[in-house]
C-alpha cells in the first residue's frame, strides 16, 4: 500500500501545498490505492512534501513520484497526448512550480495579514514560550529564500503584474477546452490545478488571487478538477 505524507487540509483546500494535491490527484488519475498520512517536511528525505512511501520504497519530489508511479504500476498520465501536447505540458508545469508557486509563497507568506491568517498556525504545536519566536524565524526564513529566488526583490504591485500576465497566458492556453490539453485531465493538470486551486482560495485577499479570479476560465476549471478529484471540496467551495 501506498502512503502518502502530506501537510492535511488546510486554507479551505485539500492541502496547503500545491505539490501533495498534484501528486494525490496522480494517485488518483493512476487508479492506484494510498493512505494519507499528516505530517510535516522537517522528517521527509529532502525535506519538503509531498514523498511517498511505497512498501519501504521511499521516493521524494512530486515530478520523481510520477515517473515512479508510471514506470512502476505500467501507467501513463499522458496517454493520447502529442509529442507537442506533451511539451507544453510540461512547460507548463514547469512554469506553474518554479515561478508562480513562488508568487504564491510571496502572497502568503510575505503579507503580514495573510501569514497571520494561515501559515503563522504552522507553528501553533511549538512549545508556548519559544513560539512566537519560532514563528517569526520561520516567516523570516522563507522571506530570505524569496529574496534568493529572486521573487521578494519585488514590489507588490510588480509580482501582481507578472502574476496577471502569467494566469493571462494560463487563461490563454486552457481556452474552450475542459482541461490543459484536451477533453481529459493530462499529468500535468495535476499540477496546474494545485495552483490555480491555491491562488484562488478565498483566505488570502490578495492581488495574486485578483489576478486568477479575473479569469472566468480558470475558476471554472478549478470546479471542474474540483468536481473530479476532490468531490467533498467542491460541495464546500460551491
Ligand atoms: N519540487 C518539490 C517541491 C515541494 C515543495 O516545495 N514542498 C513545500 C510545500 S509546498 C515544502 O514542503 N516546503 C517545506 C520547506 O521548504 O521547509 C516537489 O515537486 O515535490
Amino acid at each position: 500500500m501506498i502512503t502518502l505524507y502530506a501537510f492535511g487540509s488546510n486554507f479551505g483546500l485539500p492541502d496547503p501545498s500545491p505539490f501533495v494535491m498534484k501528486t494525490e490527484i496522480h494517485l488518483k488519475m493512476a487508479k492506484l490505492g494510498y493512505r494519507r498520512e499528516e505530517t510535516g517536511p522537517q522528517g521527509a528525505p529532502k525535506g519538503k512534501l509531498p514523498y511517498i512511501d511505497d512498501d519501504g520504497v521511499i521516493v521524494a519530489d512530486s515530478v520523481f513520484i510520477r515517473d515512479y508511479l508510471e514506470r512502476t504500476y505500467a501507467v501513463d498520465l499522458d496517454a493520447g497526448l502529442t509529442e507537442t501536447q506533451k511539451a507544453l505540458a510540461w512547460t507548463v508545469e514547469r512554469m506553474v512550480e518554479d515561478h508562480l508557486y513562488w508568487i504564491m509563497v510571496h502572497a502568503r507568506w510575505a503579507d503580514e495579514d495573510n501569514f497571520t491568517k494561515g501559515p503563522a498556525h504552522f507553528f501553533d504545536q511549538a512549545p508556548e514560550a519559544m513560539r512566537e519566536a519560532i514563528r517569526q524565524q520561520g516567516r523570516q526564513n522563507v522571506i530570505s529564500i524569496l529574496h534568493g529566488q529572486g521573487i521578494g526583490r519585488h514590489s507588490v504591485e510588480e509580482i501582481a503584474g507578472i502574476a496577471d500576465r502569467s494566469f493571462s497566458a494560463l487563461a490563454r492556453i486552457i481556452g474552450d477546452k475542459p482541461f490543459l490539453t484536451g477533453d481529459r485531465p493530462c499529468g500535468a493538470d495535476a499540477s496546474l490545478f494545485g495552483l490555480v486551486a491555491g491562488a484562488l482560495t478565498p483566505l488570502f485577499d490578495t492581488p495574486v488571487r485578483a489576478a486568477a479570479a479575473r479569469h472566468g476560465v480558470l475558476v471554472a476549471y478549478r470546479d471542474r478538477m474540483l468536481e473530479r478529484f476532490y468531490p467533498e471540496f467542491a460541495m464546500e467551495m460551491a
